[in-house]
């Protein structure tokens, strides 16, 4: 499933009024589809579609509303053969998904909840295991860690193990940038991709224009805006390529995979 030389390229689909790029672009499941299917023509692998937004502070969404926003664009993106990952938390919604024809469930609560390794081994799904410390509403009050590096691969390691003792034959690791860490724990993370890589697992990287990249480029008081982040995300990105990401989760996919047509050419 995953290209040899080069990462994979998963773009990012969110079906949110508040995600913290692309929120309320893509309310209209016509305009999700469309948005799906032109990142596919812009040379993305496969398509991560959510309906709740993870970003520092967002509010819950209920399971009725998170069907209704993700089920019908799943459904008609995977029936013109695009290869959808669903973004979710819940059973209900993946189980939902899977069934549409979704080919990985990625969790960013890392697959602690036994239902979701239950639906993923009965479909068959790709399980993208993330890790978060602590919850979204809370997760960038106080990050701490003794060890970030070691802590973060000891956790994905585990639940790696628990995921396949349920049956799921296919696993993808995450460091879960951005997710209860702060700049300095990001950059550790991503200077230590070799951690991760010797696991054994492909390594998943979701960094995209998140709000480390923008205080590295301003200041941890004045970050630059998420609209300012793009040069930032695409040599961080080529920095994880680099280290052995073989899977980049990006919102600008026609920008990476030019890039990573340049880089490949360099590194052939
Ligand atoms: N980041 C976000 C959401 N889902 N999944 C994985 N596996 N890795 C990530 O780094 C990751 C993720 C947050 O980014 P985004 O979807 O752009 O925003 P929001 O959560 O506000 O919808």
């Amino acid at each position: 499933m995953l290209p040899e030389g080069r990462p994979a390229l998963m773009g990012i689909l969110n079906i949110t009024p508040d995600s913290f790029s692309d929120g309320g672009l893509h309310l209209d499941p016509v305009l999700a589809v469309a948005a799906g299917r032109q990142m596919v023509a812009d040379g993305a692998d496969l398509v991560d579609v959510g309906g709740e937004s993870t970003r520092p502070g967002a509010e819950p969404v209920t399971e009725a509303e998170e069907l209704r926003r993700v089920v019908p664009v799943v459904q008609a993106l995977c029936a013109e053969g695009i290869r959808v990952s669903i973004d979710t938390t819940k059973p209900v919604v993946a189980e939902a998904c899977l069934a549409a024809g979704a080919v990985v469930l990625n969790d960013v609560t890392g697959f602690q909840n036994p239902e979701l390794r239950e639906v993923c081994a009965r479909f068959g799904a790709t399980a993208c295991i993330m890790h978060m410390q602590g919850e979204p509403r809370t997760m960038q009050a106080n990050p701490s860690y003794q060890d970030v590096v070691n802590e973060v691969a000891a956790y994905l390691g585990a639940q790696a193990q628990l995921v396949q003792a349920a049956g799921v034959r296919k696993v993808w690791v995450d460091l879960g940038i951005g997710f209860g860490k702060t700049t300095a724990h990001n950059l550790a993370l991503l200077r230590h991709m070799g951690a991760f890589t010797a696991l054994g697992y492909p390594v998943l990287i979701g960094l995209s224009r998140k709000a480390f990249l923008g205080r590295i480029l301003g200041s941890e008081a004045e970050p630059l805006p998420t609209s300012e982040r793009e040069e930032a995300t695409l040599a961080a990105n080529l920095f994880a390529a680099a280290h052995g990401a073989r899977i980049l989760r990006v919102h600008n996919v026609r920008g990476h995979a030019r890039a990573l047509r340049a880089w490949r050419a360099l590194t052939d």
